[in-house]
Formats: C-alpha cells, sequence, structure tokens
C-alpha cells in the first residue's frame, strides 16, 4: 500500500513563484495556540496518527473535540503572530494554522503548495493527510499535493514551531526577534504535469557577447521543445532536453547592463507548449581585482545600509512590496547603491525591488553569532537554507554577494565547518562574490588588526566593528589605524551605535541623537585610513525589535540604532551619513 508520504511530497522548488498560475491563500486562516502540542502528541508524548487537529474535524455535540479550527480566531496571513494578537507578543511554541479552499481538478494538472517562509518548525497537512514538514524560518519551500486534493472543498492545516533551539540555525541567541508564523505568501499553483521547474540567464562568465543559461523541467524527459525570448534583444531560440530534462543555451546578445543608476531589466519568457513562465531580467558583471570591487567593469563604491526584515511603521515581519518600497525609498533617500539584507534571507519581493530600484544586495544566512560548529545536522540545516537562497535568488542580478555568517568565534570547529560552508557557496555559484561579516580581533596600541583564518575563503573581507558604542569612545576614533593584511576588498558590514529619536543633549551623552551623530562623524573621518574600504553598510536602517533591548524609556525592547526612529523618523545621524555617501558618488563618478 502507498502510504500518503510517498504520494504527496517536498519537491525542487518552483523558480519565480509570483509568475505562475497560482491560486493564493493568503487571506483569513483559523488558528490555535497549543503551549503543550496537544494536537500532535497524545498524553504519553506519543504523536497522534489520528485525532490530531491536523484531521480538521467538524465538531459534534454529540462527540468529544476539545478543539474546533471553525470557531477559532482568524489570522491574516501572511503575518507573524506576536504582532497580531496580544497575548502572543513574547509566545515562540506551536500554532496551529487552518484555511479552507477550492480546488478544480483536472487531469494533466499538478497542484503544488507552496511557502514564501515559515519560522521556524513546519509541519504541513492537506485534507488531514501529512505532506511533508521543513525548518528554517527563512527560505520557501514546496510540496506536490497533486494527490492529496480533491474537486472542490479543501483544507490546509500547518502546525508552526517557532521554539528556539542550541542547535538550530539560528541559534537560541540572537539580537532580532523571533516572529513566529506563517511569514511569507503561500500560494497554490497548478502546473502541467511536466512543466518548467528552474531555469538560469546570465551574461557568460568566460565569453565576452554572450548570454547563456538553462532550462530546466521537474522530469529527465528528453526532446523536449522549448523556447526561450528576450523580444528587446531579438532573441527567439528554440532548445530541446536532454536526458535530464535540462536544456542548455548561448546566444550572442550585447545588453545594456544593469547598473544603481540605470537598472535596466530585460522581460524574458520561457515557454513550452503549454506554459509559460516570465521575468524580468537584469545583466551585469561583478569581480574583485585586488583591493576593488568591479561592477560592469568599472571600480565601484558600495554605499549601503543594513536592514532587517521589519515591517515599517506597523513593526513585525515585513513582507509585502509596499513593506519593502518603503524601506528601499529611505536606504535611497540616504544615497545608498547597495543594501545589507540582514541577518537571514529577506522576502523575494524584497531583493525584486531592490533590483528594480537600483540597489544591489548582499544575501545573508542566519549563520550568527556561537552556533553548534559540531553537530553535523547544524552543518546539514545552514547548508540546506544557502542552497534554498541561492536557489531562489540566482536571476537576480541586483545579488552581488552571498554571505555565509554573522560574527562567529575563531575556533577549528567554526573554521571547519565555514571553509565548507563557503566552498559550498562557490560550487552553488560562481558568478557572484563570497564574504561574511568577521570581527576586529585585536587593537594593541590603537591599531585595530583584522585577522581571521576565513579570509582565504571569501572574495570580500567584511567586518563589524563599534567604535564610540560597544569599544572606545567616540574621539578614540581619531587615533585609530587599521591593519587588514589582505590583498582583497574590505567592506564595514557594521558600525554604528544607539540613540532615542527626539532625545536631545551633549554629545557625549549616550542615547541622544547627537552622540549617534558625533559616532558617525568620528566614524566616517576614520574610514579615510583604511586601506582598500570598498564599501559600508552601517548598522542599521531603521529601529527593530530586540528581546535583548531591555532598557526602559529608551528601548523598550527596540534596538536603537537605527538611523530612522519605529515610527519613520530620520534621526540626526541620518544626514551625516548622507553627506558622506553625497561625496562618495562624486569621488566615484
Ligand atoms: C552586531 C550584530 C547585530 C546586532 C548589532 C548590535 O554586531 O551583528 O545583529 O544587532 O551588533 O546592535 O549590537
Amino acid at each position: 500500500m502507498l502510504t500518503w508520504s510517498s504520494i504527496a511530497q517536498e519537491v525542487p522548488l518552483l523558480s519565480n513563484i509570483s509568475s505562475r498560475n497560482n491560486i493564493s491563500l493568503n487571506g483569513k486562516w483559523n488558528y490555535i495556540v497549543d503551549p503543550l502540542e496537544n494536537g500532535y502528541f497524545d498524553y504519553r508524548l506519543m504523536p497522534f496518527e489520528t485525532n490530531g487537529f491536523f484531521e480538521n474535524k467538524t465538531f459534534k455535540a454529540s462527540e468529544l473535540q476539545e478543539y474546533n479550527f471553525a470557531t477559532s480566531a482568524t489570522m491574516n496571513i501572511p503575518s507573524d503572530w506576536n504582532t497580531k494578537d496580544e497575548k502572543l507578543f513574547f509566545y515562540e511554541g506551536t500554532v496551529w494554522f487552518k484555511k479552507d479552499f477550492k480546488y478544480t481538478k483536472s487531469n494533466n494538472t499538478k497542484g503544488i503548495l507552496y511557502f514564501g517562509a515559515i519560522n521556524y518548525d513546519a509541519k504541513v497537512y492537506v485534507n488531514g493527510k501529512f505532506v511533508g514538514s521543513h525548518v528554517g524560518g527563512y527560505t520557501p519551500f514546496n510540496f506536490d499535493v497533486t494527490d492529496v486534493l480533491v474537486d472542490g472543498n479543501n483544507f490546509v492545516v500547518v502546525k508552526v514551531d517557532n521554539k528556539r533551539h542550541k542547535d538550530n540555525v539560528p541559534t537560541v541567541n540572537m539580537d532580532w526577534w523571533n516572529y513566529g508564523g506563517i511569514t511569507r505568501d503561500v500560494v497554490l499553483s497548478q502546473v502541467p504535469e511536466t512543466y518548467i521547474e528552474d531555469y538560469l540567464v546570465q551574461i557568460d562568465k568566460n565569453e565576452k557577447g554572450i548570454v547563456s543559461g538553462w532550462i530546466k523541467l521537474n522530469s529527465t524527459v528528453a526532446n523536449q521543445k522549448l523556447t526561450l525570448q528576450i523580444p528587446e534583444l531579438k532573441i527567439k531560440k528554440e532548445v530541446i532536453t536532454d536526458s535530464n530534462g535540462m536544456a542548455y543555451f548561448k546566444v550572442k546578445a550585447k545588453p545594456i547592463l544593469w547598473m544603481p543608476q540605470s537598472p535596466k531589466l530585460y522581460d524574458v519568457t520561457f515557454s513550452k507548449s503549454d506554459e509559460n513562465v516570465t521575468d524580468k531580467i537584469g545583466f551585469r558583471t561583478i569581480e574583485t581585482k585586488g583591493k576593488e570591487i568591479w561592477l560592469n567593469g568599472k571600480k565601484v563604491f558600495l554605499r549601503g545600509i543594513s536592514i532587517h526584515e521589519e515591517a515599517p511603521f506597523r513593526q513585525g515581519r515585513a513582507w509585502s512590496k509596499e513593506d519593502a518600497v518603503t524601506l528601499l525609498t529611505w536606504a535611497k533617500e540616504l544615497g545608498c547603491n547597495y543594501v545589507r539584507l540582514a541577518h537571514y534571507p529577506h522576502n523575494e519581493t524584497m531583493v525584486r525591488e531592490a533590483e528594480r530600484m537600483g540597489l544591489m544586495v548582499w544575501s545573508e544566512v542566519p549563520v550568527y553569532w556561537t552556533i553548534s560548529w559540531t553537530n553535523t545536522d547544524t552543518y546539514k540545516n545552514a547548508e540546506r537554507q544557502l542552497h534554498d537562497m541561492i536557489y531562489r535568488d540566482k536571476n537576480r542580478c541586483a545579488v552581488v554577494i552571498w554571505s555565509i555568517a554573522n560574527e562567529t568565534p575563531h575556533g577549528n570547529d567554526r573554521d571547519m565547518f565555514l571553509s565548507k560552508l563557503a566552498k559550498y557557496a562557490r560550487e552553488q555559484d560562481n558568478t557572484r562574490l563570497i564574504s561574511m561579516a568577521m570581527e576586529v580581533t585585536k587593537s594593541p596600541n590603537n591599531v585595530n588588526r583584522l585577522e581571521d583564518n576565513m579570509n582565504q575563503y571569501v572574495d570580500i573581507v567584511s567586518f563589524n566593528q563599534y567604535l564610540g558604542w560597544y569599544r572606545g569612545t567616540n574621539e578614540s576614533c581619531k587615533l585609530m589605524q587599521w591593519d587588514i593584511p589582505y590583498n582583497k576588498p574590505v567592506i564595514i558590514s557594521e558600525f554604528g551605535g544607539g540613540a532615542l529619536q527626539g532625545l536631545h543633549g551633549d554629545k557625549t551623552e549616550r542615547w541622544t541623537e547627537e552622540y549617534q551623530e558625533e559616532l558617525y562623524k568620528q566614524n566616517t573621518e576614520m574610514f579615510a585610513r583604511i586601506d582598500g574600504l570598498a564599501g559600508v553598510s552601517p548598522w542599521i536602517l531603521v529601529d527593530f525589535r530586540s528581546p535583548r533591548r531591555q532598557l526602559p524609556g529608551i528601548q523598550d525592547f527596540f534596538n536603537r540604532k537605527g538611523l530612522i526612529s519605529d515610527s519613520g523618523i530620520k534621526k540626526k545621524a541620518f544626514y551625516v551619513m548622507k553627506d558622506w555617501y553625497d561625496k562618495k558618488k562624486e569621488e566615484y563618478k
């Protein structure tokens, strides 16, 4: 007998999900808070095979049933639950979600259930049948649920658990809010039996004047005719799949290159007799030469800002186009040509909007601080998240840097873990730059020295430094010298300090806007003395929620290092940074 799990299963991600034939499952979902995981385990703590909440049974007065989705509260999805229900603000645990939907079955059509992200541990059921699970809070996943869908009324139930665990990625300790929930879009995608699963289109790395790439089907069928079209470049190319269901192409083309000043994107269509997938794709080159970063063959300075995926004004997880546009418009106002999307892969819309607006992107996995370096499952988890980040965004020319870690402690175990991860990243994508946010290790006699064994695995030496906040005073910037003994470009991936917007005082008083302003003045002046500095991304664009930040009246559970307050008001330091970027822009014209 076939088990359910053998007919509904996780499948490789559908690329470019928003261009597919989708039924949106966003909107109201019923939810049940379940701190003891009562809907999953029986009283002997054995998982239920039947009778769990996933069955979504209809409540009848004649039978004993201690849950009822139909009469439970509803929540708008996508969303974190922490900002949607006061009782759940600090909650970490299990919440069950249920959504009803209609579906018309047809032969030759598959149903793929796609989640943009769920934080953290998700178990998914369709019509009471288990279809699969996923861990990791910031990457998409999908299941082929064709065989469990019925004609007419269907329901999906998801058990979401955001409890932190030491061996997870990220681990138990971090400086951002562990927002739980179905935090990104949910769709049921309808695709043909044999469908275009994935593709890549890029300027050829080795041959000038050539655009190359591939199209991949979901099954290993040979001799399928596929078409690539880029009308504006007068490209219409027919290709035939090999026995792996892959079709490769190389075409002569001289596209106008994407760059921050003019982020040119082309309409591209991939088609099969019964399917069209359309995308907007840009072309550019990115490389390093000694201590310089070159975009399209020209030296560039990355005028950046770090951003958390935190919704402007209302807080909570950002997910919508509107959220993305607000955040990125602020970055543009600051004079940025670059954003560091910290500390985990942001939603796909954010990356696409950055690309549309002309912002280069640093994209990162949550290998943050001290994770379990020797645990092989932890490694596998990190590698999977890295894989999925690269897979989803490989066609986004805006993404120029994959970052594999942030502020990790030196040691052999870490070195083994990160070197393996760096190699893996390069195997997945050898067309982009690899980096990680390191730390300054020594500063004897006012010389900040950066030493990290990982330097050999990265293309860009990046580090976070907090002179004037965690170390030294603002004044100490004046004397500080820098020793970075690597012939690679340098990025300061973080610097900054906290200020409560509206709090004024002397520039020596912490938490005032004047202190933060002075910190930015002194730091940026010091940057002139850093050899090979090729970019900076101050910490951070907007104040964001963090349970580590308790100081009453000042922090109130917000990290206050934003250049903009949580209510959207620019602090004084914003303008210091903007002036510095205006000058950099002139310098690199
Ligand atoms: C860091 C971390 C970042 C923190 C920041 C801070 O170095 O990378 O996640 O939020 O410092 O504010 O302390």
